[in-house]
Order: C-alpha cells, then sequence, then structure tokens
C-alpha cells in the first residue's frame, strides 16, 4: 500500500488550534511593544522641550536687579516672577519664566506657537534655595528652576539651579 503525501486533517486542526492559542499573546506584545516605541517618542519630544527652555532661561540674568552684561546683584528681587509689563519676548531673568504655567501648545522666546506640540503642556517654577539647596523663605544668592514638560505619556522635569555671581 503505498502511503500518500501531505497533512491529515487532523494535522491541519491541530495546527489551526496552536496557531489560534499563540496569535493573541503575540499580537498584544505586538502592540505593547508599538505602545512603547509611541510613548519614548513622545517622551523623547518632551526632554527637547524641557531642554530648549532651559537653555534659553539659563540666557538671561540671574535677577530683574542683576547688571546688564552679568555680575552679582547686593538686591535680588523679594518678589519672583515676570515684572510688570513684561511679556514672553521681553523676559529678561530667569524668574520671570515662573509666568509660564501648563502653556499647551508651548511657546517660542518671541511668544510664538509652536505648531506640531499640541499635545505637549510647560509649566517653569522658580524658588529660593539656601546653600544646602532646600527651600528659602527670601531671597538667597541661589534660584531652582524646574522646567516641566507633560504629554499623554507622563512628563519629563528638569532641574537646575543658578546662583548670584
Ligand atoms: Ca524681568
Amino acid at each position: 500500500m503505498r502511503r500518500r503525501s501531505g497533512f491529515t486533517l487532523v494535522e491541519i486542526i491541530l495546527v489551526v488550534i496552536v496557531a489560534a492559542i499563540a496569535f493573541p499573546p503575540i499580537m498584544m506584545l505586538f502592540t505593547e511593544m508599538v505602545r512603547r516605541g509611541a510613548d519614548a517618542n513622545l517622551i523623547g519630544t518632551a526632554s527637547r522641550l524641557a531642554e530648549d527652555l532651559m537653555e534659553e532661561i539659563r540666557t538671561r540674568k540671574w535677577d530683574e536687579t542683576s547688571p546688564d552684561g552679568g555680575g552679582r546683584t547686593s538686591s535680588p528681587s523679594a518678589v519672583l516672577g515676570a515684572e510688570t509689563g513684561e511679556a514672553r519676548a521681553s523676559y529678561d531673568d530667569v524668574d520671570d519664566f515662573a509666568a509660564i504655567t501648563n502653556q499647551s501648545p508651548p511657546r517660542d522666546a518671541v511668544n510664538a506657537l509652536m505648531e506640531g506640540f499640541s499635545g505637549y503642556a510647560r509649566t517653569v517654577a522658580v524658588e529660593y534655595v539656601d546653600d544646602g539647596l532646600a527651600p528659602a523663605a527670601g531671597a538667597t544668592d541661589h534660584k531652582k528652576i524646574t522646567v516641566t514638560v507633560s504629554c499623554a505619556a507622563g512628563s519629563v522635569e528638569l532641574v537646575t539651579v543658578v546662583s548670584n555671581y
């Protein structure tokens, strides 16, 4: 008797059953990988938006009372934040940026909306800290700047301390 080549019905059914069992977990794994990749992209962009703003802030004077061109001030501002009449394009010291709260979409140095970043929000916090970097009640020689950028995948926070010198 000659044996026929090919698959039997039982073999085909077994293959279909194994595929039916294995396929959903593989698809879930694939979906999760795609989602994590997308989240990593969002967080990467949020990081760059945070770095961009922190760089801009660090180019400004330490305090409203700091001499133009740099140098130490002997009378740091008691109150932090933008001075009356100052707008984004005219921020001249680091704590002016504390006026930026949950700004979405973010705005650039000349206060123009940054197109393509509607899913991101930027917030800046500025506070005086003591020599040990603990929050201080009054003016000190150190300001802690925190830039937070949030998006659908979470948030990124950059912190730096700038000093009066
Ligand atoms: Ca100012």
